[in-house]
């Protein structure tokens, strides 16, 4: 069966032809307008930008190349093998996400053996990472490593040459399978090295997920298979979220793979964005430390109290409201399922289930939030806590790795297609006062 880069070669140029096509049809067309409010409110829901691997509905949630998640987990392949046997595997996600197809089993096979062969850091990477201190953020040392690998971009090193054009997306592949293949070894090495002794243990006879949890430390199949499961759904969430959406800015100046993606990094690494994911332990742990501690039970009620005291405190509830979805989200639904299968009886799914159960009504009756339901990082804290993986500073990480795998996906299209230097404008407020002045 083919390899991925040569089902890519094979589909570049009808996919180029198609892009032509659409600017000569449509080019004139318009899809959207923006309003003031638009323009002072984060340009939510402006449509301006080209995502070919996934699209979100307000409704629906998020479809990988038009897939729903319950989808994907008929149809992909597994680490047993066939699709249903198991949670799909980031491989399968991966490749679905760059060419548009489902692969198959053979065909995962061949990537996972590629990414074990280019997982190596170089060293000066390894001492660097070595040399941090050991308080230093998990996610600010997972982009202080990819930052440090970027010393191996061949996408960079092709353009110092003065490659042409036309051959951008080889070098951009190249790079973006070593980041893949790079990630789970640095994010290894900042937990290994944050918690525990530095040392990393690999088994390259398992798949990327299987493998990366026992670079963590982590024995227990039930873990490989909840990784496998995180992995996908972090992936991809159209191209407006701030994760995808800096990756493809910053990718647009041609900087390369490593240096695009550590900007998404930094991106995911906000608290209205991934760092939701510790956020969501970490208000859990409070309230549960706090009723325990009055020797009161944690039940709807003290949730409900414990929520309004964080809302009358001006901060948010993590986990909770999202920029586009106006729905439960998939992501946490799939997850909700993981559990009521694997751990029905966990004291804190429990308590994160008494959350779901009394918290729309409650940000309802606050009246601000436009999505009163849960996102993706309200459940996956307390899938990780069963398995005993319980430091949640470093959560954030684990979806870093995940969001890899869509954000560059799509980067290897922004190149193939050439898409252009991303370069909005924008107005001053006098500008906005002078420009309806009279009308
Ligand atoms: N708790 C309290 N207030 C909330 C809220 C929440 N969970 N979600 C939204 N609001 C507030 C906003 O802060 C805003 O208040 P102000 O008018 O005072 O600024 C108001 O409701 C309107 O916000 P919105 O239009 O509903 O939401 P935004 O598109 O501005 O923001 C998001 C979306 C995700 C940043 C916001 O819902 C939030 O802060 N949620 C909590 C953090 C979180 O879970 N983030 C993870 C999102 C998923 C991810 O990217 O990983």
């Amino acid at each position: 069966s083919s390899t991925l880069k040569e089902v890519l070669a094979a589909q570049l140029p009808a996919k180029q032809a198609e892009l032509k096509a659409l600017k000569q049809e449509f080019g004139s067309m318009k899809i959207d307008e923006v309003s003031v409010d638009q323009c002072l409110g984060g340009a939510r829901s402006v449509k301006c930008m080209l995502w070919e691997t996934s699209l979100l509905d307000a409704n629906e949630g998020i479809r990988f190349r038009g897939h729903t998640i319950p989808e994907l987990q008929e149809v992909l392949p597994t680490f047993k093998g066939p699709a249903s046997a198991g949670e799909p595997i980031p491989e399968a996600l991966t490749w679905l996400l760059l060419t548009g197809e489902i692969p198959t089993k053979a065909q995962c096979d061949g990537l996972t053996a590629e990414l074990h062969a280019r997982s190596a850091l170089p060293e000066h990477v390894v001492s660097m990472m070595n040399a941090l201190p050991k308080s230093t953020h998990p996610m600010t040392q997972f982009a202080l490593g990819l930052q440090a690998c970027q010393t191996e971009s061949k996408f960079a090193q092709a353009y110092q040459d003065g490659v042409h054009k036309s051959t951008y997306w080889e070098h951009a592949y190249e790079d973006i399978i070593d980041v893949f293949a790079k990630l789970p070894e640095i994010a290894a090495l900042v937990y290994r090295n944050t918690y525990f002794d530095g040392v990393v243990k690999r088994d390259r006879t398992l798949d990327y997920s299987g493998n990366f949890c026992r670079m963590l430390g982590m024995d227990d199949p039930g873990f490989d298979e909840l990784m496998r499961l995180y992995l996908v759904i972090h992936s991809d969430h159209e191209g407006g979220n701030a994760s995808a959406h800096t990756t493809h800015l910053v990718g647009s100046t041609l900087a390369d793979p490593y240096l695009s993606y550590v900007a998404g990094l930094n991106s995911l690494a906000g608290p209205l964005h991934g760092l939701a994911n510790q956020e969501v332990l970490r208000w859990i742990q409070e309230l549960k430390a706090k009723f325990d501690a009055e020797g009161k039970e944690v039940n709807e009620q003290t949730i409900t109290e414990f929520a309004w005291d964080t809302l009358k405190a001006g901060k948010v509830i993590p986990g909770y409201g999202h920029a586009v979805l106006r729905q439960t989200d998939p992501r946490y639904t799939c997850q909700r399922e993981f559990a009521n299968k694997h751990m029905p009886d966990d004291p804190l799914f429990k308590v994160v289930d008494t959350i779901y159960a009394v918290m729309p009504s409650i940000l309802t009756e606050h009246g601000k939030t436009k999505n009163p339901y849960p996102n993706v990082d309200s459940h996956s804290g307390v899938l990780l806590w069963h398995y005993g993986f319980t430091q949640y500073n470093y959560y954030t990480v684990l979806f870093g790795v995940s969001r890899a795998l869509g954000a560059l996906s799509q980067l290897f299209w922004d190149r193939a297609l050439g898409l252009p230097l991303e370069r909005p404008k924008s107005v001053t407020s006098a500008w906005i006062r002078n420009h309806f002045a009279g009308s």
